[in-house]
Formats: C-alpha cells, sequence, structure tokens
C-alpha cells in the first residue's frame, strides 16, 4: 500500500520524523508531502522545506518527498496514494485532525490513520523549535544537524 504523510514541516523535527519512520515499517512507500496551511504563515520557503526533508528522510526506504500543491485529496487521486497518514500529540490535534480527516473522506472517500506520537516526542511543535531558535535557544536535540544549522542562519538573517 502507498501512503501520505502530508504536513507543513516549518521545520521537519524529530516528531514528524518518526511518523514518517513508523509509517515506512506499516507501508509499503510513503510520499511525505510538503503542503500549505492557510492557517500558517511559514518561516521557510516550500522549496526550502522538501530540501529539509528530502535530507532528513534519505536513508528511508521506500520514503520520497513531494511538493503539495492544491488539495490533498487530488495529490491523492494523481499518485494513488491509499491511505494519509497523521500524528496525534495532543487534544487539540485530535480534533483538528479528526475534522480534516472526515472532509477529505467526504470529499475522496480516502481513508485517515492517525498514530500517537511517540513519548519521547509529543512536547515537540515546529511554532516552539522556531520561537526557540529566534531567542536564541539551542534546537539541536530536536532536528537534524542540516535543520538545525538552516533555521540558524534564517534567525540570524543570512537566509
Ligand atoms: N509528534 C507526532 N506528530 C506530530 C508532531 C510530533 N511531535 N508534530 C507534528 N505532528 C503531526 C501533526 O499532528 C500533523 O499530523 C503532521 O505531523 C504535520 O504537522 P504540521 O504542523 O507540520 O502540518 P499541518 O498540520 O500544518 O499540515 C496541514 C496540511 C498541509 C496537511 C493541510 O493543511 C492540507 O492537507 N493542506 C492541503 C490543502 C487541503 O487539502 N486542504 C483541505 C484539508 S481538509
Amino acid at each position: 500500500m502507498r501512503a501520505i504523510c502530508p504536513g507543513s514541516f516549518d521545520p521537519v523535527t524529530h516528531g514528524h520524523l518518526d511518523i514518517v519512520t513508523r509509517s515506512a515499517h506499516l507501508f509499503d512507500e510513503v510520499i511525505v508531502a510538503v503542503g500549505r496551511n492557510s492557517a500558517k504563515n511559514y518561516l521557510f520557503t516550500p522549496d526550502e522545506r522538501v530540501a529539509m526533508l528530502t535530507d532528513a528522510v534519505k536513508d528511508l526506504p521506500g520514503v520520497s518527498v513531494m511538493l503539495l500543491d492544491g488539495l490533498l485529496v487530488d495529490f491523492c487521486r494523481d499518485q494513488g496514494v491509499d491511505v494519509i497518514v497523521k500524528g496525534l500529540r495532543f487534544a487539540s490535534d485530535f480534533d483538528f485532525e479528526l475534522q480534516m480527516a472526515q472532509m477529505n473522506h467526504a470529499l475522496s472517500g480516502i481513508e485517515t490513520i492517525m498514530l500517537p506520537t511517540s513519548a519521547q516526542w509529543s512536547h515537540l511543535s515546529s511554532t516552539m523549535i522556531r520561537e526557540i531558535a529566534k531567542l536564541g535557544g539551542d534546537v539541536s536535540q530536536f532536528v537534524t544537524p542540516q535543520v538545525a544549522e538552516a533555521i540558524a542562519a534564517k534567525s540570524t538573517g543570512q537566509a
């Protein structure tokens, strides 16, 4: 089966990568899709987010990274995706993800599977990573070295 892990990934964290890795154990193929949530303003461009993810998943067999432009359900139909995989941290994630899962099912019939976050990463969010980095904190335990470098460069205005 072919699964998709869609998200903003602004930037990708070890929490996201944990969900992608576990999905790769469950499915034959996994597409990590870098999409747009119209409620969010992004620090990294879509191309930057794709580049960081491509580096982060390079050693995971069966996992590819693509840009998602437009509706997720249209992308799933075009790419022959069987199932959407999302990660859940807390109740507010569930409320948001449940509504999206029901809407995506109503639009196309596609099913969504939700994986509980690993306890180790349950406190992680891209928003917090951006905030900590902006205020000069060390985020290296939460992201890959390449992401840590990219976010440091953004925070000091070099990129
Ligand atoms: N542990 C486990 N899971 C985590 C963690 C963590 N520490 N952090 C995040 N996650 C999960 C999130 O719960 C989510 O499932 C996934 O990882 C991605 O998270 P984000 O925050 O990077 O991405 P979102 O939620 O902003 O992504 C939203 C989409 C881009 C997927 C969505 O807006 C979308 O599908 N857009 C395309 C347009 C569309 O079809 N819109 C209609 C949707 S009904």
